[in-house]
């Protein structure tokens, strides 16, 4: 029921989310998505030994919040923390790197970087994957299930491979995972694939989702953004899509609607941008015009979504959509063939 009375459509299959940051839509906004008023929510010079937190992945966790997030240090390696927050707006994080044991219980080798985690609960289980160094990056899994321990899983794939995004539960028995391949750089190229495992070790069953396309804001190349969010109408997935400039490559939030039993089949995509650089956090910093989303909150009750975005490699802001809004903006604005 809506502050009315009124029955709400269950539309996000899910559980209520009432401590969800939260702020209506501007009267004279005119777009799906809308930005929260006092970004950036996470500035730089946050740790003594990081410059930047931005990219990072934030989820419920026992009615309060807890989130993984990328740190560059100032010998310009990326790596994760742990942080904790009551709102989701305001955030403790720790000093230290997130350190990890093997699966046998010893101490694994930290790693050389880590940067752009994604955060997901399955059944009881909280997983981190994100993009880890093996000779070139690749996607690395850990998992934990209270936030004090934390084990490494292997590596999911051979470099080279950025944006490891799992779905929230099994589907048809197997755990999935978009992935994105890419290069050892910058890569000025870059399609949505997805891949499958029984048992988060071994990967298969690899299938194409998205291409980048026609669109001038998503020609050079997509990559799969927070964990994809189950609504009656298919998996939404809200994903970055990007072009490039004669100066440099600009980052903004599509979203399209997966198939809900095999989501390596697109429903619709949208072929408008949600939310592009705009604001000066977005259009300034150390690499400007990047909107990069890592992680989303979500009221079942409500249809609320906040989305947690970086900001131009250099801060975490925080935009917010409801979900039929959404979902009916996506479907009536679908890509279409050149
Ligand atoms: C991508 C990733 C992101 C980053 C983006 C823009 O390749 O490395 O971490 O936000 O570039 O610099």
């Amino acid at each position: 029921m809506n502050t009315k009375g009124d029955a709400v459509k269950k539309t996000i299959i899910g559980e209520p989310l009432p401590q969800i940051p939260w702020q209506d839509k501007p009267k004279d906004c005119h777009d799906v998505m809308w930005r929260y008023d006092k970004n950036p929510v996470i500035e730089r010079r946050v740790l003594k030994d990081g410059g930047r937190i931005f990219n990072s992945a934030v989820i419920p966790y026992k009615g309060e919040f807890i989130g993984v997030f990328r740190a560059d240090h100032k010998n310009g390696y990326p790596n994760l923390h742990l942080g904790r927050s009551k709102d989701a707006i305001h955030w403790e994080i720790e000093e230290k790197i997130i350190s990890f044991l093997n699966e046998d219980g010893s101490p694994a080798k930290p790693i050389l970087y880590g940067y752009d985690p994604r955060l997901v609960e399955i059944k009881g289980t909280y997983y981190i994957t994100w993009c880890n160094y093996f000779n070139g990056p690749t996607i690395g899994i850990a998992k934990t299930k209270d936030f004090k321990t934390f084990t490494q899983l292997e590596n999911a794939f051979l470099p080279f491979n950025r944006n490891g995004v799992l779905f929230p539960r099994k589907i048809n028995g197997n755990f999935v995972m978009l992935n994105r391949p890419s290069d050892m750089g910058h890569t000025p190229f870059g399609d949505i694939y997805l891949s499958q495992s029984p048992d988060m070790t071994y990967w298969g069953k690899h299938r194409l989702v998205m291409k980048t396309s026609h669109y001038w804001w998503k020609n050079t190349k997509l990559g799969p953004g927070p964990i994809p969010i189950e609504t009656t109408e298919g998996w939404l997935l809200i994903y970055h899509g990007v072009c490039t400039t004669c100066s440099g490559f600009i980052y903004s939030i599509g979203a399209a609607l997966l198939d809900i039993n095999d989501p390596s089949k697109v429903i619709v995509d949208c072929e408008n941008y949600l939310l592009t650089p705009e604001e000066p956090y977005e259009t300034t910093g150390f690499v400007p015009n990047v909107a990069f989303p890592c992680a989303t909150l979500q009221d079942a009750e409500t249809g609320r979504i906040a989305i947690f975005y970086g900001a131009a490699d250099t801060s975490c802001a925080l935009a917010f959509t409801q979900v039929d809004e959404l979902i009916d903006y996506i479907k009536a604005h679908p890509n279409r063939p050149l």
